[in-house]
């Protein structure tokens, strides 16, 4: 048994954090383009000019002041604008992915190359043109592109002068920019996600709105699910063979003890963290417990009377989720914390943390893929997975990345149960940032999880050359192997 015969072997990248080329080929400026860099201990900054000319920053999460909008200061540094260059390596970049045997590559198109404001009627030919040559260049090599359609980015423009996924306007525009590039494209990506993480997003950066309350997080995600439904539809008009994936970071958690008030605490978190967002992505209604929660906060979603017809009739064709760690519900209020990942979680006695505090737990892998399993019977992929970790550059150039090979083994082993032994139907794994690239959380690129190095620093200081780390012919190995030799 094992892994199925066909199935996809990658690595994943997001076009914010790995294109570069921010301002080429005719690109417009996404929200991702004024966040500064960071670390565990500075949190990102976004730059911005308030209404009487001032600039500032503010905090990647806090609201922007009535009148303010993104700016682009010339004397600070965004590490999106050049990242670890694709822009300009993808022809070297895609054929290391070749030699590691990949038979597919997770990545990101970036709206602003397509749409350089995002309210255009005609796409930017440049723009398209580039992933044409990234698009080939993958089918050269039999590789299969998996392309997320809007991964942590939203065309400056519209969040600007509309307050980004808050207009409704926005989601016709989304919808264009995804009839251009399934058109554009319909003969070289079978596989898309609308987009990336759609629980995770809130103000400015990924959703462009520039407050962060939950009636207008609610109202911009509304529209986003109605987009996204507007997208399956229209997708396997232009080609029925299309797969068009949700994708939802899946923040596992354990109720803490067998206390029935930790259940439910439990219960509670999953469906605010993720069940919702899948619910209404894979259902194609919104849950009853969703609409008893609008009700007690007095949130009320503006629809259009057609809207419930498009969410039930755009249900996705299969979940694509990252998985990198658990975390643990209490009912306790004086519980320790650690960082691990988007909320600060009850610490586990029983897991060991990263670097970053992000707890480690291959089990969870499994249990996650069963709870998705069990709740919706769809296909899935685990389009993001890995271990952030500094690594180190030996004196004769090698890189010894033991924990991150460890930490994929596990993973990977635990994939390969639920497929044996719970019948789960997994169509691929493409662990996250196969080739080095700039944090999402912290900004840095000190926080690496590719098995591919690339010279920069935080700074944005290197000379991007490419090198192979220990866990490239690992996993040139495990993809031979088609999962089978796990050994180091
Ligand atoms: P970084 C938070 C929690 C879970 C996933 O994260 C997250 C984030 C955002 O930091 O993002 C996903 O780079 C995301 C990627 C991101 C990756 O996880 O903070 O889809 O863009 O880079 C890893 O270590």
């Amino acid at each position: 048994m094992g892994f199925p015969q066909g199935f996809l072997w990658g690595g994943a990248t997001a076009a914010n954090q790995y294109e570069g080329g921010y301002n080429e080929g005719g690109r417009g400026l996404a929200t991702s383009d004024v966040i500064t860099d960071g670390n565990m201990n500075t949190p990102r900054r976004i730059t911005i000019k308030l209404k009487d000319g001032t600039l500032t920053s503010i905090n990647r999460f806090e609201e922007l002041p009535d009148g303010a909008v993104g700016y682009l200061d010339p004397d600070t540094y965004y590490p999106s604008h050049v990242a670890t260059d694709f822009y300009h390596h993808y022809e070297e970049d895609i054929k290391l992915f070749a030699e590691m045997g990949f038979n597919s590559f997770r990545m990101s198109i970036s709206w602003t190359r397509i749409f350089p404001r995002g309210d255009e009627e005609q796409p930017n030919e440049e723009g398209l043109a580039f992933y044409d040559k990234v698009f080939d260049t993958c089918l050269s090599y039999n590789i299969e592109p998996i392309v997320t359609i809007c991964h942590f980015d939203v065309p400056k423009f519209l969040a600007d002068e509309m307050d980004g996924w808050s207009d409704r306007r926005v989601v016709d525009y989304y919808v264009n920019y995804c009839d251009a590039i399934f058109k554009r494209y319909k003969n070289k990506v079978k596989y898309w996600m609308t987009f990336n993480e759609i629980n995770l997003l809130n103000g400015y950066t990924t959703l462009g709105c520039r407050k962060t309350d939950d009636q207008t997080r609610y109202q911009a995600l509304h529209h986003m699910f109605v987009a996204s439904a507007q997208a399956v539809q229209l997708g396997h008009v232009i080609n029925p063979d299309f797969e068009i994936g949700m994708m939802v970071a899946y923040i596992l958690s354990y109720p803490e003890t067998c206390n029935p008030a930790d259940q439910q605490e439990d219960i509670d978190a999953a469906r605010n963290l993720k069940h919702f967002f899948c619910d209404v992505q894979c259902r194609g209604y919104y849950p009853s417990y969703k609409l008893a929660e609008f009700e007690r906060k007095g949130i009320v979603i503006k629809k259009e009377p057609y809207d419930d017809e498009i969410l039930f009739n755009g249900t996705v064709d299969y979940i694509g989720f990252s998985y990198y760690n658990s975390g643990v519900s209490t009912s306790r209020k004086d519980a320790e914390t650690t960082d691990g990942n988007v909320a600060r979680v009850v610490k586990s006695k029983y897991l060991k943390e990263s670097e970053w505090g992000w707890p480690i737990d291959p089990m969870g892998l499994r249990i996650a893929m069963n709870q998705l399993w069990d709740r919706y019977q769809l296909p899935l992929m685990v389009v993001e997975n890995g271990l952030g970790a500094k690594d180190t550059v030996e004196a004769d150039g090698s890189i010894n990345d033991d924990y991150r090979i460890d930490y994929l083994a596990d993973h990977i082993a635990e994939m390969k149960k639920s497929i044996e032994l719970d019948g789960v139907e997994l169509w691929g794994y493409t662990p996250w940032g196969c080739i080095d690239l700039v944090s999402a959380g912290t900004g840095e690129m000190t926080k690496r999880y590719g098995m591919i190095y690339v010279d920069m620093d935080d700074k944005g200081n290197g000379n991007l050359k490419r090198s192979k780390k220990k866990s490239f012919d690992w996993y040139k190995k495990v993809i031979l192997s088609n999962g089978e030799d796990l050994s180091k």
